[in-house]
Order: C-alpha cells, then sequence, then structure tokens
C-alpha cells in the first residue's frame, strides 16, 4: 500500500486500518484523486492479511459534503448535454470494494454526511456516529436521484416509504434519529465518539476474522436471494468456517473455559 494519496490519510492501529477523507476546509467534499485512491486502498485491504477491520471517517468537523459541486458548474457552462453515469463507475468501484471486502468495514460519522458521502457511510457494514451527525440525502436539493448506491441500500436500511421521503424531501436527520431509524448502528455524544470508535474497530479486528468475511459473504447474498439459495449457500459457507484456525480456537476456548485469541485465521 503506498504511503501517499492525495485527498486520503492513511492511520494504522495494531489490525485497524482508518481512512480518512481529507479535504475539512470542503467538509471532505470527493474528487476523483479521492475515489480513484480509496478503490486501490480497499482492494489493496482485502489481501493484507495485517488489516483485519477498517474505518472509513473523515478529517475535521464531517464525514463528507458529496461531491464537490464547485467542478459542476464549469461543466454546465459548456451548454452541451452531460453524460455522468462513465463518472459514476468511480464510485462504482468503491461500493463494490466496501462490500466484496471479506473483513468489516466501519464507517465513523461525526459530522455531516451528505449526497455521495451519506452514501458511501451507507455501503459500509456498520455505521457508528456521534451526536453531532447529520445525514442527508443532498441529491434532490439538486435535481438529481442519489447515487453511489444510496438507491440499493438506504431503502434497505430504512425500509421503502422511508427511504422515499429522505432522498425526495433531502431534509436532515440527526445522530440520535439515524440510530432510532437503523441507519446507524450506534449514537454517542462527539465526546465519547473516537474513543467508541477505537474500541468497536479494535474489537472487530480481534474477531475471527475469516468467519467475519463469510458473514458479510452470506449477508450481501440475502439481498438479491430467496430462502432455498441462502439455505445454500450457507452450507457452502459454513463448510469453509468450520475448517479455520479461528474456530477450532473458539471451541477449544469454550472448553476450557477461556477467552478465545482469533488470529484470524
Ligand atoms: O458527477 C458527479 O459526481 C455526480 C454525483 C453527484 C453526487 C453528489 O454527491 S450530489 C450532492 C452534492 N453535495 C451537496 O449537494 C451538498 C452541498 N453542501 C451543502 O449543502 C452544505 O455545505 C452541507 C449541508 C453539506 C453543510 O452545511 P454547513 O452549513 O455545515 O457548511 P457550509 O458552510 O455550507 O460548508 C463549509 C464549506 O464547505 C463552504 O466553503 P466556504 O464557503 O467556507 O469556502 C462550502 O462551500 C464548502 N462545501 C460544502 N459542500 C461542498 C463544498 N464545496 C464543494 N462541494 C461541496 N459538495
Amino acid at each position: 500500500m503506498r504511503a501517499n494519496y492525495e485527498d486520503l490519510l492513511l492511520q494504522k492501529d495494531g489490525n485497524v486500518l482508518t481512512i480518512l477523507m481529507n479535504r475539512p476546509e470542503v467538509l471532505n467534499a470527493v474528487t476523483d484523486a479521492m475515489l480513484e485512491g480509496l478503490g486501490e486502498i480497499l482492494e489493496e485491504a482485502a489481501q493484507d492479511t495485517s488489516i483485519r477491520c477498517i474505518v472509513l471517517t473523515g478529517a475535521g468537523r464531517a464525514f463528507g459534503s458529496g461531491a464537490d459541486l464547485r467542478g459542476f458548474a464549469a461543466v454546465h457552462s459548456t451548454g452541451e448535454p452531460i453524460k455522468v453515469s462513465e463518472h459514476l463507475k468511480k464510485y462504482h468501484r468503491v461500493i463494490r470494494a466496501l462490500r466484496t471486502l471479506p473483513k468489516p468495514v466501519v464507517a465513523a460519522v461525526r459530522g455531516v454526511a451528505a449526497g455521495a458521502s451519506c452514501n458511501l457511510a451507507l455501503a459500509c457494514d456498520m455505521r457508528i456516529v456521534a451526536d453531532d451527525a447529520r445525514f442527508v440525502e443532498a441529491f434532490a436539493r439538486i435535481g438529481l436521484v442519489p447515487d453511489a448506491g444510496g438507491g440499493f441500500f438506504l431503502p434497505r436500511l430504512v425500509g421503502f416509504g422511508k427511504a422515499l421521503e429522505l432522498a425526495m424531501l433531502a431534509d436532515e436527520i440527526s445522530g440520535p434519529e439515524a440510530e432510532r431509524l437503523g441507519l446507524a448502528n450506534k449514537c454517542v455524544p462527539v465526546t465519547e465518539f473516537e474513543a467508541t470508535v477505537q474500541k468497536f474497530a479494535q474489537r472487530l479486528a480481534k474477531g475471527p476474522t475469516q468467519s467475519y468475511g463469510l458473514i458479510k459473504e452470506l449477508m450481501n447474498a440475502s439481498l438479491s436471494s430467496d430462502l432455498e439459495a441462502s439455505l445454500q449457500l450457507e452450507g457452502q459457507l459454513q463448510d469453509q468456517a468450520i475448517n479455520t484456525a479461528d474456530h477450532r480456537e473458539g471451541v477449544a476456548a469454550f472448553i476450557q473455559k477461556r477467552r478465545a485469541e482469533f488470529t484470524g485465521q
């Protein structure tokens, strides 16, 4: 993994890799360089056995403000019809990487998470948020539709009707409200935010990493499969899980009445 990425900072603490989107002066508005870096880092993290949990967060007072709108005005000024679908593939690479990465990814959200940044948080496995968090599906405010996977994850997290409301009215959802809606897993006071994120991530990083990857595969598949397909898949995945060192360690720890020491193998 490279040491330097444009618009991103990396921190490694034990087996936890923290990725900071780093443009605090514009609330971490998303750039092409940021998306390319995220894609590269996540794809490499999938192969790196020293990384057992990833935290995606923003530098400064926000998680992210969505696509950098200053570039939009220049594009509009040409008067030519605009095609953005090709450009969106840069987001899609990141979203695929988040969903297929065989280890847990936690979005740590404080302050605003708007537009595509909001949807990057929704594409992560879990969300720990501060009570100053502000989720906003900002797209309709500027006459767009939710992109960066929002049309897929939002209704699955909050239900169909609420998703339509959030997408159409584009109102802000506070951290406590996000927790109530199931958009966030846990909301804590700002003063406890960093410590809570670190504790949560370190706990995941000490877990049975291979089993977590297989759990993620099973849950991902449930989003587009039926009961029969899910039962088939659970058998295949359990065949893999039961042959891991962490499974043997978990059983041994139970028998010996001690805490399991998982290695991720
Ligand atoms: O081609 C494609 O990429 C299509 C994909 C589109 C995906 C999208 O994400 S569309 C949605 C884009 N995002 C937005 O529409 C949100 C725009 N921002 C806001 O509505 C507000 O800034 C926030 C609600 C996010 C936060 O409000 P507030 O009051 O806390 O902060 P602020 O004062 O508005 O912003 C602070 C600074 O960040 C400010 O700069 P300044 O005046 O101090 O120099 C502001 O202009 C800048 N900023 C905020 N958001 C963006 C931004 N600069 C560029 N792009 C932004 N998205």
